[in-house]
């Protein structure tokens, strides 16, 4: 295929050439206005690029191949302001960009050939939808002029866009360098409009190239949050006036922390940080709370205030009722009345809704006596409880918890000390429990704590998963050492898809199938890439390597905790019925 020449003139014609005015012009404190550029001769992948710049990212999670040649000659052009990390597999790319997104709160970039390329992030694209986490894919497409022929292009799929408007809720198709700025600008703004979320930019392996003249816009204005003056007061009255107020938060209230704060202690309301929620609330404050116990405070409640939060779990298994009043506040209006009417709707992002609540209510706000004693005792109840049932993960936690620094951010798994992590582990800060939410995708962690250690490199990021995870991404090993990505990852190690193969004991007569595993050494594995890689035996030992690890920041570390199998955590996560029986 014959390519087309990029632009020369795009910024000048090296990776050091943009002129010092427009560099200044891109930083990322700049507004909206200050950074509309002039048209200026651009390939349109330089046009994208330089949008991405101009909007503050400074990495691109990316698998090159030929239809993103180009796209490749433009990161090069610009390495000196966005850096390319190249995974082993365009999951682990995917994966990167969404754990970086979760830990920093900002737009992540990844990018990926078309067809098997897509596909092959697509487990992460979805992820990220439903996290609700802004992670924009850059999708190669095959000749602008040949796509929905079904020629047998390479990497062709049928109706890409198809696929991809399934998976997010805003996607272009880039047909010019006129449009391409433009085009990365508005997926930009999409993704922090309203719900957050991902979205996607595809491009034909002809048009990344293309010359002509191009802008590289800045950040577009966002709409103005709208708050409804009424709906504020009326929440305000039913929560001063409410017994016994309960805050439920989601991943949305992960922005909210200080505001959730305020109005939990001037409520007297116990918060339960609901699986993406953990952080929201110190897990140090006596009225943080988790999942068991949050059931039963769901029981008692007659005003439930819920942030960011879908209330699957509490509406379908926990219960509704008439003598409970629900609160909602949510980025998305649609969202509010799914499954029940609430008795109060605010729509919108958590932090300006909730501050607006904290200013109305202390005017309707009833005497409220400390109600600190008597949840730290009725917590420490139910660790009490955990602690007969699931002593050896909590133990695990324990160990993780007096090593990690308090703001060091757990990833978790979708194994058995993960969903103990879930019921157990104190978080003190936002956004430093990642958990992935109603997805659950085994296999996210690795590569995803591999983004978060790599957007935030100030602080310890320690990756747990099971030894069936684990091996999801395990080629993303060799991503971390050429990166100097300084992860530490446990795998805990029973040589089983251990939930599955617990489950066929306990419900299918030990009728095993599909879920005995064959492992490598993950020690000689691990060190076969060159990282540092331990063997633990036991929590003590456990702490003792992670000390080690964490001291060491020059590259990963992994862990490897063999383990026997665990008893069943699941009478903690779904429980019955409490209201409406
Ligand atoms: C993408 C995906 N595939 C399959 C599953 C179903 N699944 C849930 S847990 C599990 C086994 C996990 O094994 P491992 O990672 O070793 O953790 P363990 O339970 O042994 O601690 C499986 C297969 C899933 N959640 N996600
Ligand atoms: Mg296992």
């Amino acid at each position: 295929m014959k390519k087309k020449k990029p632009a020369k003139a795009a910024f000048g014609s090296g990776r050091r050439s943009f002129p010092r005015k427009r560099e200044s012009s891109l930083g990322p404190r700049l507004r909206g206005d200050e950074r509309q550029s002039a048209a200026e001769p651009m390939t349109a992948a330089e046009a994208v690029v330089a949008t991405l710049i101009a909007h503050g990212l400074d990495t691109v999670y990316a698998l090159p191949g030929v239809q993103n040649d180009l796209l490749f000659e433009a990161l090069f052009k610009f390495s000196d302001r966005l850096r390319t990390v190249h995974t082993r597999h365009e999951q682990g790319a995917a994966y990167m960009a969404l754990g970086a997104a979760l830990a920093t709160g900002r737009p992540q970039a990844y990018a990926v050939v078309p067809g098997p390329g897509f596909l092959n992030s697509a487990a992460a694209l979805l992820t990220a939808y439903a996290m609700n986490a802004p992670v924009l894919a850059l999708i190669g497409q095959i000749p602008d002029a040949d796509i929905g022929k079904h020629l047998g292009h390479l990497h062709e799929i049928r109706d890409q866009t198809g696929i991809i408007k399934r998976l997010v809720d805003h996607t272009t198709l880039i047909r010019s360098p006129q449009a391409a700025g433009p085009a990365t600008a508005r997926a930009l703004r999409a993704m922090q409009t309203g719900r957050p979320g991902p979205a996607a930019l595809e491009c034909a392996i002809d048009v990344w190239g293309r010359a002509g003249p191009a802008t590289a816009p800045g950040p577009l204005p966002l709409p103005a949050a709208k708050i409804d003056p009424s709906a504020i007061r009326a929440a305000a009255r039913r929560l001063g006036a409410a017994k016994r107020p309960l805050i439920v938060c989601g991943g949305g209230a992960q922005g909210a922390s200080e505001e959730v704060t305020a109005l939990s202690a001037m409520l007297q309301a116990p918060v339960l940080g609901f699986r993406r929620g953990r952080g929201v609330l110190d897990s140090r404050d006596p009225l943080s709370v988790t999942l068991p116990l949050g059931r039963d405070l769901w029981g008692e409640a007659d005003v439930v205030l819920a942030v960011g939060t879908r209330l699957l779990m509490q509406y379908r298994q926990w219960g509704i009722d008439r003598a409970l009043a629900v609160i909602r506040v949510d980025a998305d209006a649609q969202e509010h009345a799914r499954l029940h009417k609430p008795a109060v709707a605010l729509t919108g992002d958590a932090k300006p809704i909730l501050q607006a609540l904290l200013a109305e209510l202390p005017a309707h706000n009833r005497n409220r006596p400390s109600r600190h004693a008597e949840l730290a005792e009725r917590q420490a109840a139910w660790r009490r409880r955990m602690e007969e049932k699931i002593a050896p993960q909590l133990a695990f936690l324990d160990a993780i918890r007096a090593e990690l620094p308090e703001d060091g951010i757990l990833v978790d798994e979708v194994t058995q000390i993960g969903f103990a992590a879930r019921l157990a582990f104190p978080v003190y800060r936002p956004r430093t429990f990642l958990s992935p939410g109603f997805q659950d995708p085994l296999g996210w962690g690795f590569a995803t704590a591999l983004g978060a250690q790599h957007a935030r490199p100030d602080v310890p990021v320690v990756a747990i998963s099971g030894d069936g995870g684990f091996m999801f991404t395990a080629t993303e090993m060799a991503t971390a050492m050429r990166h100097r990505i300084p992860l530490v990852t446990i795998v805990f190690n029973d040589g089983a898809f251990g939930n599955v193969r617990r489950i066929q004991q306990e419900r299918f007569g030990n009728r095993l199938i599909g879920s005995d595993l064959t492992n490598p050494d993950f020690v000689a594995f691990g060190k076969s890439f060159g990282a540092e890689a331990v063997r633990a035996n036991g929590p003590q030992e456990l702490r003792g390597a992670l000390r080690r690890a964490l001291g060491k920041r020059d590259g990963p570390t992994l862990i490897e905790v063999p383990v026997g199998p665990l008893p069943s955590p699941w009478e903690f996560i779904f429980m019955p019925k409490i209201r409406g029986i």
